[in-house]
């Protein structure tokens, strides 16, 4: 294939420009030089002003069953029907380049190419929001990206503006209890759900209206990391949550999620304790339960990153006929701003013409030119009403499927004013508190530990403990003492006083909804030369019937000779895949490694971070000398397997199936 320029010139070399003799000056007549420098000089864009850094991939989402009496949308009425899709995964606040396991929002955007039109649910991996009213997302997103006389901290809301604005905003509570929990720390998308967030419309041909909130709930099970495990994914691995959909989905393993609705009358919404259009409020799955309609998989990488995840244009704003919005004043605001985003981002009106953007049903309209315009509408009229008949005509509007606005009767004052109903900021936050497991609890608090002994200035760190006691008593004092505080402070004045009357929510935990097999997950075997061969190929066996992988790390990348003197070649050396890349390890040395590995800094981090991580452990009886080495010795508990024979490789499967072992978290936080 010949190298062209971009009006289809062959070059003839593209190594040297074109000089005056052998060491002069370069003639300007260069096109071929000059069109090159001109393209590279102008190939960025403007990153996402939030979600700059994500990770997108195409599928398709399957309807299980026609819902037409729920709603008319059209990719709703047959069962089995497919939809293409494209998703894009992200963070909130870092930038482009930023770490994957940043402390963070996942954002969870999904374009749907129907037949009536794209439609966009462009989601999080949490069900509430920091703020009530979009005026204040600027503000909000201020507050947690990077100091702006400094440009730092990057991807990390552990600072004083953050906290700040946030202990300010009482409203935001609830939001702090789920982003300080696992949930902000996933262990990839693949196991993260998805959330609408809002409320919206699902409307019927009869123009019957039921309100729903969209749901996507993870085949594979909900997971997240510890936080020192996120901490060091960062270094070892910074793409590490897109490596792992990227892999899955070259692997053949397709990640999958049921889209769940919510759906519920205005009657439901009138009695329900909370105001629906508050987007810092969720309807708990036991009190509305979750509808499973259709899966979505993801099926084909990307061709091109910039083309496709970088180029693709969410906006709240896609809709189809059976779908509309509600009052909800973010969503409102949201509206407004993805639009008018994608103008900035993609520098004109004709963003729709790039193939991700551009839907895959017919479309014909009289909107024409602007910048890069690449498909104007062909022939005489591009105004109506015209006189053209037929084709020459162009398109008219259909008044049988054309997209109609569910008719909601609005009438009330112009004002600047909260709904009272959008008073209780804790109630909620409460009750996620206490749907969390104990370990999970715990968590939290060491998370809010954590980021306000990051905030520098005293004031702001006693504010935020000083909402606590509204969620939970114990929280507040475990956050105080953690913090070093002499004086709890006062428990703020609250605009409505919390509820104790909120139920758990089983649904809201991870740990209480985690995976039923391994799955999708991953075992790194550390192994050194003369590496037990049966021992291997039992593990390989059993993590295969389970649909995980196994992963070698060895001395060195060429690999080690096995017992059998088979050659086993790895996937890592010693260091490059520290045990923080897996869901389980097993340490494996050969009769001469043991003392090897015990001298190795990386084989001995290998061993603590898998154990201080919770991790199950699986091990022959070689690996008891690096134990020694790195203290873990006499602490080997239930989640420590020896492998002393092949047979005990199904017990440590089927032990990994519970992903950590929580157990042991005491005893790793009492020898810290
Ligand atoms: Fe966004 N948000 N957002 N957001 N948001 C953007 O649009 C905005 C909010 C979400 O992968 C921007 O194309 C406002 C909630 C996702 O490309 C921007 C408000 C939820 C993505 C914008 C919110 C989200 C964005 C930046 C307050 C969860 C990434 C670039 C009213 C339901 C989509 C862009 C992708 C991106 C505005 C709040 C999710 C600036 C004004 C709530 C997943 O338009």
């Amino acid at each position: 294939m010949p190298l062209t320029t971009q009006q289809g010139v062959p070059v003839f070399d593209d190594q040297n420009s074109l000089r005056i003799g052998t060491r002069g000056p370069t003639a300007l007549e260069d096109f071929h030089f000059r069109e090159k420098i001109f393209h590279f000089d102008h190939e960025r864009i403007p990153e996402r002003v939030v979600h700059a850094r994500g990770f997108g991939a195409h599928g398709y989402f399957e309807n299980y069953k026609p819902l037409a009496e729920i709603t008319s949308a059209d990719l709703f009425q047959r069962a089995g029907e497919k939809t293409p899709a494209f998703v894009r995964f992200s963070t909130v606040a870092g930038n482009k380049g930023s770490a994957d396991l940043a402390r963070d929002v996942r954002g969870f955007a999904v374009k749907l190419y129907t037949k009536q039109g794209n439609w966009d649910i462009v989601g999080n991996n949490i069900p509430v929001f920091f703020i009530q009213d979009a005026i204040k997302f600027p503000d909000l997103i201020h507050a947690a990206k990077q100091e702006p006389d400094k440009d730092f901290p990057q991807a990390q809301t552990a600072h004083d503006n953050f906290w700040d604005f946030v202990s300010l905003m009482p409203e935001s509570i609830h939001m702090i209890m789920w982003i300080m929990s696992d949930r902000a720390i996933p262990r990839s998308f693949r196991f993260m759900e998805g959330f609408g967030v809002h409320t919206f419309r699902m409307v019927n041909a009869k123009g019957k209206s039921t309100f729903v909130k969209f749901h996507w709930k993870p085949k594979l099970g909900l997971q997240s990391v510890v936080w020192d495990e996120a901490v060091k994914i960062n270094g070892a691995d910074p793409d590490f949550h897109r490596r792992d959909l990227w892999n899955a989905i070259q692997s053949g393993n397709y990640p999958e999620w049921e889209l769940g609705l919510q759906l519920f009358d205005e009657e439901f919404a009138n009695s329900f304790a909370f105001d629906v259009l508050d987007a810092t409020k969720i309807i708990p799955e036991e009190e509305v339960p979750i509808k499973r309609v259709g899966r979505l998989v993801l099926d084909r990488c990307v061709d091109n990153f910039f083309a496709e995840t970088e180029q693709v244009a969410f906006c709240t704003n896609n809709i189809i006929p059976g779908i509309d919005f509600s009052n909800d004043p973010l969503l409102q605001g949201r509206n407004f701003s993805y639009l008018d985003t994608q103008i900035k981002r993609l520098g004109g009106p004709n963003f729709t013409h790039i193939p991700v953007n551009a839907p895959k049903c017919p479309f014909h309209h009289f909107q024409q030119d602007g910048h890069m315009a690449m498909m104007n509408p062909k022939g005489r009229a591009n105004y109506e009403p015209n006189s053209w008949g037929g084709i020459e005509g162009g398109p008219r509007e259909c008044h049988q499927t054309g997209f109609q606005s569910f008719p909601a009767h609005e009438e009330g004052d112009k004002l600047r004013i909260r709904s009272e109903s959008f008073a209780d900021h804790y109630s909620q936050a409460r009750q996620f508190y206490i749907s969390q497991t104990p370990v999970e609890q715990g968590h939290i608090a060491d998370a809010l530990v954590f980021e306000l002994s990051k905030v520098e200035t005293p004031g702001i760190r006693a504010r935020v403990v000083s909402h606590l006691p509204h969620v939970d008593e114990a929280l507040a004092e475990k956050v105080a003492r953690g913090l070093g505080l002499r004086q709890k402070p006062e428990r703020i004045a609250a605009a409505k006083d919390p509820r104790g009357d909120l139920k758990a929510s089983p649904a809201l935990s991870i740990a209480r909804n985690g995976p039923k097999n391994f799955g999708g997950r991953k075992v790194g075997a550390l192994v050194t030369e003369g590496v037990d061969q049966q021992i291997l190929d039992a593990l390989q066996r059993a993590l295969q019937s389970e649909g995980a992988i196994l992963e070698i790390i060895a001395p060195t990348v060429g690999g080690v000779q096995s017992s059998s003197g088979a050659w086993v070649t790895a996937d890592q050396k010693i260091g490059g895949g520290p045990s923080v890349l897996y869901d389980a390890v097993a340490i494996l040395p050969g009769p001469n490694g043991a003392e090897m590995l015990a001298k190795n800094p990386g084989a001995r981090d290998f061993a603590t971070d898998a154990f201080t991580h919770l991790k199950f452990i699986a091990y022959t009886n070689g690996a008891r000398s690096l134990f020694e080495k790195t203290g873990i010795v006499n602490d080997l508990d239930a989640g420590c397997i020896e492998l002393s024979k092949p047979a005990a490789v199904a017990n440590f499967v089927a032990r990994c199936r519970s992903l950590r072992f929580w157990d042991r978290e005491a005893v790793v936080q009492s020898s810290s």
